[in-house]
């Protein structure tokens, strides 16, 4: 490659989320950038050892079960202690929620700060043996006045988060982050160790072509689902069938979305009546980046940023993607009566 090809004006994550700072003005205090690094330290940290598990015999079990009553894999305990403590000694956080961790941590001085964050820290983990795409997802919400950091500042509306972001850990580590000020995919140049910038304004496309849904659950899905998922595998001449795509990690699934549109769904069914995705670490951060790259994300009635959590561990239903696609979805709810 001659010297005219190689870019000197590289855009990393850590520039580009600055600059979004600055332009965000003097309310900008640089505390979201520090977190946001703190978070992309241990993407990078996971991301080397999900690449090295089989040569350093992390995969398989780690012989604990989570809240969530799963076996561990030895990489959702690696992934979970070093975004624990590296959030810690940020120095930015007051609360931490994880899926693998019942009880929400609340830091204590001198280390707190005024961001929660929430997150899986390895998404998909059931795939970790057979090499699939999987990833970290997490949501940030700042503490609410006069809160010194409690449950209470996650309760809320995903629609308060100030960001939300995944990385997928697959052939690279891609980071996909949302400031509230649309959403930027980086790719990891491990060479260099900084995540750059390769897919700036990431707009879902307004219709497309895939569906992604576990269809081994048909037979517990209400009747709207069902006749959404006829209308678009045996459509009407000249339409043709959608095509089927799905990974069973959401990363994987929601990032193909983002990128080339469709309708990615996890729907309550007669077997799980909240669906099986987590609320507050999967949909809220998931919904965040869908609506800020141009799409939707809905329960198939109403808006998931707009649920108020009960829990920490709250599940709903999930569907998000391309808009048209997702209103489709959702003319099914309103005209065929679901049982249940
Ligand atoms: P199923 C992975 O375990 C996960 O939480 C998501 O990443 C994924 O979308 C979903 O569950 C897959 O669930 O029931 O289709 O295997």
């Amino acid at each position: 490659m001659n010297t005219e090809e190689i870019s000197t004006n590289i855009i990393t994550l850590t520039r580009h989320v600055l600059n979004d700072g600055l332009r965000l003005g003097p309310a900008a205090t640089g505390d979201l950038t520090l977190l946001l690094t703190a978070i992309s330290f241990t993407s990078k940290f996971i991301a080397t050892n999900v690449r090295k598990a089989r040569l350093i015999n992390l995969v398989g079990l780690a012989g604990e079960t989570n809240v969530q009553g799963e076996e561990q894999k030895k990489l959702d305990v690696l992934s979970n202690d070093i975004m624990v403590n590296a959030l810690r000694a940020s120095g930015k956080t007051a609360v931490l929620v994880s899926e693998e961790l019942e009880d929400a941590i609340i830091i204590d001085d001198p280390y707190k700060g005024k961001y929660c964050v929430v997150f899986d820290p390895l998404d998909g983990s059931s795939n970790i043996d057979a090499g699939v795409n999987i990833g970290t997802i997490f949501g940030i919400y700042k503490i609410k006045d006069g809160s010194t950091g409690s449950v209470a500042d996650v309760l809320r509306p995903g629609s308060e988060m100030v960001a939300a972001g995944y990385i997928m850990y697959g052939s690279s580590a891609n980071l996909v982050l949302s400031t509230g000020q649309g959403v930027n995919g980086y790719t990891l140049d491990a060479s260099l160790g900084e995540f750059i910038l390769t897919h700036p304004n990431i707009q879902i496309p307004p219709r497309g072509k895939i569906y992604s849904f576990n269809e081994g659950n048909a037979m517990y899905f209400y009747s709207p689902v069902n006749a959404y998922l006829k209308s678009i595998k045996y459509p009407t001449a000249p339409k043709t069938p959608y095509s089927a795509r799905y990974i069973g990690s959401m990363v994987a699934d929601v990032h193909r979305t983002l990128l080339y549109g469709g309708i990615f769904g996890y729907p309550s069914d007669k077997k799980s009546k909240n669906g099986k995705l987590r609320l507050l670490y999967e949909a809220f951060p998931m919904a965040f980046l869908t609506e800020q790259a141009g799409g939707i994300a809905t329960t198939g009635t109403s808006r998931i940023l707009d649920i108020v959590p009960s829990g920490i561990h709250d599940r709903c239903p999930v569907f998000l993607g391309s808009r048209d696609d997702v209103l489709d979805l959702m003319k099914f709810y309103k005209e065929v009566p679901a049982e249940g």
